[in-house]
């Protein structure tokens, strides 16, 4: 055995797995083709990841910590396929025209993702509704065009692709659906269980959303990770520079306990949710708040930073509202200009929002998250501290921005690229600036939080953010840990 060998078993956690690893690392060389009798620390490493998964972690940090550090997902090949991008899809929709198709298309597919539902197959279109005799309880698929909530009755205006009609929800309707009703959001397709009225009106009884099924999601056969992130706001002057500096030795193997060692050594992919840099002229008075006042020299900063990111590790982004693209939803991706400075420090996949990728299999969908500030408006209960709630809601509704016309720019594309087809196995945003993460339906969804400070313009907001926490998510186990950066 190689002296190097030798050291780096007396570094080993000593439990009896040793002698195992040895057995196994000999079994391994007699089998090999090259008669090589002396064992390296190489051997010894790929035993290890091969035959024992999770002790693959060395403890001890600091300046010895380098030496120790193993990656795992060095080891692993990348393994993503870009499902959507709304980048090359986008068109110069404005007129009257394209706002009805918008809206017929996001109409008709989302009518059909509610008829797969067994509860929805019976629905009819609001004619036939109205058509039928009085008393008659009925499913009907609609839009929301209105809604007026009163002490306890609720007034909303429904259309389908030929009518419009109205209906109203009654005081006398059972607590637990009235507050169903009353997390309604302005557009969204729906499922209304109604009994016809008088004068064509309806009486709401029930409402149903899309809503993903409950199902169970295969992770990764490999044990790697994904880092979760967004909202970096390089070039604001309240851009933790510490914390991320921090994030970046642990995945070099500089930092942590050995338990984060050992994750940070399977981190293959890191992927972030938009916000990459704060952007000029977002919000009221924001250049007295910006360390970089050109948005080039923001997107050099960026690219400086993610250079010393490990260049097995694939780093996939998309755009946020402060970043240099358009601001009506769908984004494309940073335009050549901003993304070359990226692309000399490192290679990065750069995609629009929302995105849609597999990662080993798993179905992730980026979208950064303008909308949550709409779901959080409008819907009671909803704050700005469980973003993760908000993010639910757009699950429910298969759409992620429902409300057109309030905080978020939608562009009224002949498709709509904002319905959610396929329920993703990960759902990752940002934007709120608060991480949080839950488990939904099978659905593991993380708001990223954020790498930037509370600014003043937050703060007058009432916004309180938690930035510099990493969500990490193990892509094998589907499941979330974090570390906080904060603290050094
Ligand atoms: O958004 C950062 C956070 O600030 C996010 O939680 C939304 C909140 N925010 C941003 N603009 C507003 C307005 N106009 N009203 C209320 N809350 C707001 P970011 O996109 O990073 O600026
Ligand atoms: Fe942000
Ligand atoms: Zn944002």
């Amino acid at each position: 055995m190689e002296q190097d060998a030798f050291s780096f078993l007396q570094e080993f956690p000593t439990n009896g797995d040793l002698e195992e690893v040895l057995k196994r690392t000999v079994e391994v060389l007699n089998q090999s083709v090259e008669s090589r009798k002396i064992i390296t620390r190489k051997d010894l490493q790929s035993t290890i990841a091969s035959y024992f998964p999770s002790k693959r972690h060395i403890s001890s940090i600091g300046s010895t910590g380098k030496d120790l550090f193993y990656s795992l997902a060095k080891d692993v090949e990348a393994d993503i396929q870009i499902v959507s991008d709304p980048t090359k899809e986008l068109g110069t929709a404005g007129d009257i025209k394209d706002f009805l198709q918008y809206f017929q298309d996001r109409f008709r597919r989302l009518r059909q993702i509610l008829k797969q539902r067994i509860d929805v197959h019976d629905a009819v279109s609001i004619a036939d509704a109205q058509h039928a005799s009085s008393k008659r309880e009925m499913k009907i698929i609609a839009i929301v065009t209105e809604k007026k909530e009163r002490k306890r009755s609720i007034m909303i205006q429904i259309e389908d692709l030929e009518n419009v009609a109205s209906m109203i929800v009654l005081p006398t309707i059972e607590q637990a659906v009235f507050e169903r009703f009353r997390q309604i959001i302005l557009d969204e397709v729906l499922c209304f269980h109604v009994v016809k009225g008088q004068d064509n009106a309806f009486i709401g009884k029930n409402v149903l959303w899309p809503d993903v099924p409950e199902r169970k999601v295969t992770g990764a056969t490999v044990p790697v990770c994904a880092a979760l992130l967004s909202d970096i706001h390089i070039g604001s002057k309240t851009f933790l520079d510490e914390p991320f500096e921090r994030f970046i030795r642990w995945l070099n193997g500089d930092l942590g306990n050995s338990k984060q060692m050992e994750l940070a050594g399977r981190v293959k992919y890191i992927t972030i949710a938009g916000d990459l840099v704060d952007g000029i002229g977002v919000y009221p008075n924001q250049e007295a708040e910006l360390s970089i006042l050109d948005i080039y020299g923001q997107y050099q900063s960026f690219a400086k930073l993610i250079e010393r990111i490990p260049d097995y590790i694939e780093v996939i982004v998309i755009p946020g509202n402060h970043d240099a693209v358009r601001q009506a939803m769908p984004q494309p991706a940073l335009s050549k200009k901003y993304f070359e400075p990226i692309m000399e420090a490192r290679e990065v996949i750069s995609l629009g929002n929302p995105a849609r990728v597999k990662i080993h299999g798993v179905n992730l969908l980026m979208y950064h998250g303008r909308s949550l500030e709409d779901v959080i408006g409008m819907v009671p209960y909803m704050t700005y501290q469980t973003p993760e709630k908000a993010m639910e809601h757009l699950l429910r509704a298969r759409h992620l921005a429902p409300v057109y016309g309030k905080k978020t720019l939608i562009s009224a594309e002949m498709k709509d690229h904002l319905i959610i087809d396929e329920p993703p196995d990960v759902f990752q945003c940002g934007h709120i600036h608060v991480m949080k993460s839950e488990v939904y339906r099978g659905v593991n969804i993380v708001n990223c939080g954020a790498w930037q400070n509370q600014t003043e313009f937050q703060r007058k907001m009432g916004l309180v953010p938690t930035p510099g926490i990493l969500p990490i998510l193990d892509l094998q186990k589907l499941q979330m840990t974090s570390i906080d950066f904060t603290k050094s």
